[in-house]
């Protein structure tokens, strides 16, 4: 990859969510639907769905394991939360939901994986992260509606070379991701890549080592959803999302220091600059 093939996020790439009109309504800022939280993961699913929310989506529902699904709904009483145990119970959610998140706490069983064939068959734009990258990496297939966001350990068994090699090579191993799987690839980390194919590589230097705690890539895949719902194209939900999670990290590391930093630490920050429009 040469340099000129890449480029710091530039102020153009990052797309403006429009104002909300006066009478908007929820059904106008879309339906996020996440599946995940298998069992000792419900969290998962819950961060992802508050940050979707943070960032503006309507509407955010909870695809889960039956006996998280009340637990979750009253830890968090906005998301709507279903108990899915077989492929019938998510098809009517998936109809419902205008943009998709698959991963989040999945875990790597029977029933993470039927939720993940399932997932597959949506037309709407579908974000796939966690234990349905590690899926997917068992058996690899291409799709030009998704944005997978894997982190080094992730990126390693999608494209099956090892970590050193990943960090390594992170221009040449986002690209590999893009051309392997289709769609924008996101190859999260300090300095994390976006490829959406039909640009340049975009490259974001917000974020710091605080993010490296329990969650904070459940609360990316959350924004790049929340994101899409309101309109935004999988490209522009990628360059915004990536840009306003790191900086949300950045403004919560500024007051209370990286060490300690919790993902739930960002929400705060992600509903400000949503609507600060940075
Ligand atoms: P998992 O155990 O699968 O971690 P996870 O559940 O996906 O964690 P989570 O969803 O909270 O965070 P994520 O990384 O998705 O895997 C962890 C294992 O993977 C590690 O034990 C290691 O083996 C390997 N691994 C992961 N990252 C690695 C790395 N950078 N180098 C080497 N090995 C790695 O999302 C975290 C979010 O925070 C991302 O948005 C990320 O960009 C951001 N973030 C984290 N650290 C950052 C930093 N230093 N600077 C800027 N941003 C950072
Ligand atoms: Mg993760």
């Amino acid at each position: 990859v040469t340099p000129s093939a890449y480029r710091i996020i530039l102020e153009e790439r990052i797309a403006k969510l429009p104002p909300r009109a006066r009478a908007g309504h929820k059904g106008d800022y879309g339906h996020v639907l996440i599946i995940g939280g298998e069992q000792g993961m419900p969290g998962a699913a819950r961060m992802a769905g508050e940050a979707a929310y943070r960032v503006g989506a309507g509407l955010v529902s909870l695809a889960t394991r039956g006996q998280h699904a009340s637990l979750l709904n009253m830890a968090r009483p906005e998301l709507m939360c279903y108990g899915v145990e077989s492929p019938e119970d998510l098809k009517p959610l998936l109809e419902r939901a205008t943009v998709v998140v698959v991963g989040p706490g999945l875990g790597q069983g029977a029933w993470g994986q039927m939720m993940l064939n399932e997932a597959l068959n949506t037309v709407h734009p579908l974000v796939v992260d966690a234990d349905a990258l590690n899926l997917l990496a068992k058996q690899p297939r291409q799709h030009n509606h998704w944005i997978i966001t894997p982190h080094p350990g992730e990126a390693s068994r999608l494209l099956a070379r090892n970590i050193e090699e990943i960090q390594a090579n992170r221009f040449v191993a986002v690209r590999d991701l893009h051309q392997r799987y289709g769609g924008v690839a996101v190859l999260k980390g300090n300095g994390t890549l976006i490829c959406p194919g039909d640009l340049p590589l975009g490259l974001c230097t917000a974020g710091n080592p605080g993010m490296a705690s329990g969650g904070m890539g459940d609360v990316l895949s959350g924004t790049i959803a929340g994101l899409l719902a309101q309109g935004l194209t999988l490209s522009e939900a990628a360059h915004l999302g990536v840009t306003i999670h790191a900086m949300a990290g950045d403004r919560a590391a500024r007051e209370g220091g990286e060490r300690g930093l919790l993902a739930g630490d960002l929400m705060f920050y992600l509903r400000r600059l949503a609507n600060l429009q940075i």
